[in-house]
């Protein structure tokens, strides 16, 4: 067994009395950590430099490194993932109501109405759990100004039809890839699709800048509107063009994601492996659904999902995350609750909340394993155990966990 994992196979499952798999919790994920030295060389530098923000010699390093490694046409750093989201939506002079997808993180959302726009929920799809887009055309209306849809997951939208939809109806599209940065789709690079792209560089994610973001695309020429966005609208010394906001990606930031960056492709590879093995153990199970990766596809593992059918798995999702937890597994249920489900979405008009059967359903079910790149193969397994030992245990839980008014 790995660091941190008991010796002892427990048969019986914690939340049943037995000894807990882990001797220590394991996260969904855990923060991927710079080269101490590497970084103090460049933190150094920034020292004697004594230039910690402002359009910095490591974020314009970091900006190109990523241009090239993602295939972009440009890419603007911004100093969180919601921030540059933001930003790409105003950079595009948007205005009315934008089709989105209820199942993300609540940053999406929350980016458009920031904007002053209006958000309007879109079902996804049963198996890729992405925009659906015959929902979005259902839901388009004469005052739509744009999709924003979400890899999620890492998983590529079915960017031909989303992309064609727009292109049919004048719409912009800024597809959310916080979770997709690396991916590759139909031979092109992920931030190549819609008008623009965002990643976010946050700590959880596979490549990160403790906190961080960015917005990429094709066209260089949308560089120059993002960095006065990001920087207060200032042009120069006497002319401020356009209300900007202070999204800066400071010096400091910048050089952790130096140090990461060329570890991406190994992070990448380790969490496949990992993925592989959650498949091999896992699919097939009944009451365990995978999510279905998009076809032509080179992906990131950026995550590892199930849903659960708690008809068959004999457990809710709820009843899992607890049960897993008392084993020391720290599951997430990602993305619960739904952002159509969120206050401060009340107030939308029912044809923008309401329906949303898929979503709702997978909202409901879905499951996040601990997936990441230090993870050892043992503890990969532990974690299949786990799971597997709280199925087979299932009704015992069940009364359990429903005792205990979980
Ligand atoms: N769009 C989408 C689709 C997104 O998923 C997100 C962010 C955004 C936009 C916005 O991007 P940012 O503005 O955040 O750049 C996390 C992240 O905070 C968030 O970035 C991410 N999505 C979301 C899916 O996950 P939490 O609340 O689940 O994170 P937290 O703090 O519970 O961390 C999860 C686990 O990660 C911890 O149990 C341990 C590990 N961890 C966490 C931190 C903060 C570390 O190992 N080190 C760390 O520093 O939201």
């Amino acid at each position: 067994m790995g660091a941190g994992t008991s010796p002892k196979s427990a048969r019986t499952p914690a939340v049943l009395g037995g000894e807990p798999r882990f001797a220590e919790p394991v996260y969904v994920t855990r923060a991927r950590r710079p080269d101490a030295e590497g970084f103090a060389a460049l933190v150094g530098d920034v020292f004697r430099s004594r230039t910690f923000t402002n359009d910095g010699v490591l974020v314009r390093r970091l900006e190109a490194a990523l241009r090239t490694r993602l295939g972009v046409g440009f890419c603007a750093s911004f100093c969180n993932g919601t921030t540059a989201l933001e930003a790409a939506l105003r950079a595009l002079d948007l205005e009315g109501e934008v089709l989105t997808t209820p199942f993300t993180f609540p940053a999406t959302v929350h980016a458009i109405q920031w904007n002053g726009l209006t958000p309007v929920f879109c079902d996804v799809d049963p198996d890729t759990y992405n925009l659906d887009p015959a929902s979005a055309a259902e839901r388009r209306t004469a005052r739509t100004s744009a999709i924003v849809p979400v890899h999620v997951f890492g998983n590529p939208c079915d960017v031909e039809a989303l992309d064609g939809l727009a292109a049919a109806h004048g719409l912009k599209v800024v597809y959310d890839a916080a979770h997709a940065l690396g991916v590759t789709h139909r031979g092109r690079p992920i931030g190549c699709w819609g008008d623009l792209a965002v990643f976010s560089f946050h700590a959880t994610k596979l490549f990160h800048t403790a906190e961080g973001g960015a917005v990429v695309g094709r066209d260089p020429g949308r560089f120059r509107k993002l960095a006065l966005l990001r920087n207060f609208g200032i042009v120069n010394e006497d002319e401020v063009q356009g209300v900007g906001v202070n999204g800066k990606l400071s010096e400091l930031h910048a050089a952790v994601g130096l140090e990461l960056l060329p570890g991406l492709d190994a992070e990448i590879a380790a969490r496949g492996a990992h993925a592989a093995r959650y498949r091999e153990r896992l699919a097939g199970v009944p009451g365990l659904k995978l999510q279905r990766l998009a076809a032509a596809t080179e992906p990131n593992n950026s995550y590892f999902t199930l849903e659960i059918d708690p008809g068959e798995f004999g457990l809710s999702r709820d009843e899992a995350h607890v049960a897993m937890r008392a084993e020391n597994v720290v599951t997430r249920k990602y993305f619960h609750p739904l952002c159509s489900e969120n206050d401060s979405y009340r107030h939308l008009p029912s044809a923008a909340v309401d329906g949303l059967p898929n979503a709702r359903r997978l909202s409901a079910r879905i499951l996040c394993l601990p997936l990441y790149g230090d993870l050892a193969a043992d503890e990969v397994d532990a974690v299949a155990d786990a799971l597997l030992s709280i199925q087979a245990a299932a009704p015992r839980i069940r009364s359990a966990v429903r005792g205990r008014g979980a």
